[in-house]
């Protein structure tokens, strides 16, 4: 039989792109039932070439349902997810409230895809758009060499705040384009005014160290999630991790510089064979080309692109890399869809 997929916060910037990744994948849903909230109830939006009708997020919404995703605030699962696994759904949910929980595992198919099976709550976590743009190819390198510790910064595309983070580039790119701005301190903000959107700083021109809120000793909340994630999907709960979490001027794709240490000496032509024959990852790597993967490439891909593979010069144990996701696909829509046909997969099994 045919699995029945609710989809939660259908109408957001990730729900949106789920609905293309549905209707790419191979179809393996029964009903699939579009669901947001009250606001959006109503609309109709199309899934599979067919115009579906979007229904207000209810317990009645879950009647019936086996698997639901939820591309929803924090606060929004932290209230619904229980009730749909209460009646007996699977849920698979795309935001941070449950995924440090115990007994809800973090999933990344490519990494630890048996974690799916064990999931006591009935609910399934999908990592943070940040771990999950580097953790397949930081995965296979891990599994070869044995990780020891991660030191990363990040490049985030605005996207990553939803699209209030897109409406707000877009809008400062427009009162800055042109202009000779940039060149004397202060002349950006003041052209852009006093309405940042979601970010701390104007975004365009610009690169801002921050993402997400204050957590203790000045890391940011992003910058915990992409070590305590990490930790969690590799189920290496001592590792080693830094992070540092930076906006940057760029609608989708997520990109991050990758310091790797490992167990013992690591060499660059291994860890390409690695890289190159990883699923899910693409290596594109060939600086005297000029290759190497940038967001303007790589947006609306489903792969980890990785290059600038290096050895550490003062650390032979240890790889550079520059690795871009689509944080909207990988490292959203298209990994709790995976998560989703994994789970899909032990009801039409039995
Ligand atoms: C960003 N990664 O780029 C964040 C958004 O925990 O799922 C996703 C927040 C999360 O701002």
């Amino acid at each position: 039989r045919k699995p029945t997929l609710a989809v939660v916060g259908a109408t957001g910037a990730v729900g949106t792109v789920m609905l293309q990744i549905l209707s790419q994948h191979a179809d393996i849903w029964g009903e699939i039932r579009l669901v947001a909230s009250p606001r959006s109830a109503g609309k109709k939006l199309a899934v599979r070439g067919e115009e579906t009708e979007v229904m207000a997020l209810s317990e009645d919404a879950f009647d019936g349902v086996d698997v639901a995703m939820f591309d929803v605030p924090d606060e929004v699962s932290a209230q619904w997810a229980p009730v749909a696994a209460a009646k007996g759904v699977v849920v698979v949910d795309n935001s941070a409230a449950f995924r440090m929980d115990p007994d809800v595992p973090l999933v990344v198919p490519e990494v630890n895809p048996h974690a799916a099976r064990v999931r006591p709550r009935g609910i399934v976590a999908n990592p943070n758009c940040t771990t999950l743009s580097m953790i397949v190819a930081v995965g296979a390198l891990h599994a070869e060499f044995g990780l020891r510790e991660l030191i990363v910064s990040s490049y985030q595309a605005v996207s990553g705040a939803g699209r209030d983070g897109v409406d707000t580039l877009r809008r400062q790119l427009q009162l800055v384009a042109g202009s000779e701005l940039g060149t004397s301190p202060g002349d950006v903000r003041r052209a852009v005014g006093d309405d940042t959107g979601p970010f701390p700083e104007p975004v365009a021109l610009n690169v801002v160290p921050w993402a997400g809120s204050l957590k203790d000793d000045g890391w940011s909340s992003e910058e915990m999630k992409v070590r305590d994630e990490s930790r969690k999907i590799l189920g290496l709960p001592g590792l080693r991790v830094a992070a540092t979490c930076v906006r940057v001027p760029v609608v989708t794709t997520h990109s991050l510089t990758v310091h790797a240490r490992f167990e013992d000496e690591v060499t660059v032509d291994r860890a390409r064979e690695i890289l190159a024959t990883a699923p899910g990852v693409v290596l594109f790597d060939n600086p005297a080309a000029g290759e190497f993967p940038t967001p303007a490439d790589v947006v609306g891909t489903d792969p980890t692109w990785v290059g600038r593979v290096r050895r550490s010069l003062d650390d032979p144990t240890a790889l550079e890399l520059f690795v871009c996701g689509d944080n909207l696909r990988k490292g959203a829509a298209l990994n709790t869809a995976q998560i989703a046909e994994l789970v899909a997969g032990e009801f039409t099994a039995g």
